[in-house]
């Protein structure tokens, strides 16, 4: 699944966070981004966690997702270790309460360590990537297009919908 020599990472906590956080790996694949994907927790293997922020530039990564719940503190440990753009994903774990917790940990942040917290959970799994795509477009007229088109699909299907409930 993970790609390798990709402009963006997206980093998980734990394995437990993969079914949520595939969304964001599907939406990247829309745009035509094969993201590396690792599990990586500030906590447990902070040693690993922290090399692969040191490493990220240098090995060509433009932009790291980072999706934690509970004491969510992998997206400030990205920020921590590299001045390339963070965005983190507040996740509700399975045996935590309902993301707040998460949500306040990755938000919350010290004044010149930001980390661009986006919702909790699936949205904030796809918009993660969303906003990884709108960074990189910047520099990339090819995913300024495919943004673009994203946008006209999805204005086009709530369109759809509408119609729909109408006939
Ligand atoms: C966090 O702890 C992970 O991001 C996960 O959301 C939560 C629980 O992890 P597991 O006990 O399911 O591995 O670090």
């Amino acid at each position: 699944m993970a790609g390798k020599n990709s402009p963006v990472a997206v980093l998980m906590g734990s394995d437990s966070d993969l079914p949520v956080m595939q969304s964001c790996v599907d939406q990247l694949k829309y745009f035509g981004i094969d993201p590396i994907v690792r599990v990586l927790s500030a906590h447990r293997t902070p040693t690993q966690a922290v090399e692969f922020a040191q490493k990220a530039k240098a090995d060509g990564i433009q932009v790291i997702i980072a999706a934690a719940g509970m004491a969510a503190h992998l997206a400030g440990a990205m920020a921590a270790h590299t001045t390339l753009p963070i965005i983190g994903v507040p996740l509700q774990a399975a045996e935590g309460p309902s993301g707040l917790d998460a949500l306040l940990s990755t938000v919350q942040m010290p004044p010149g360590m930001p980390v661009g917290t986006m919702a909790i959970g699936k949205a904030g799994a796809k918009n993660a990537a969303v906003f990884a795509v709108q960074i990189l477009a910047l520099a990339d007229k090819s995913l300024a297009d495919k943004l673009v088109k994203f946008r006209a699909e999805q204005t086009q299907k709530v369109l759809q919908k509408d119609a729909e409930l109408n006939k």
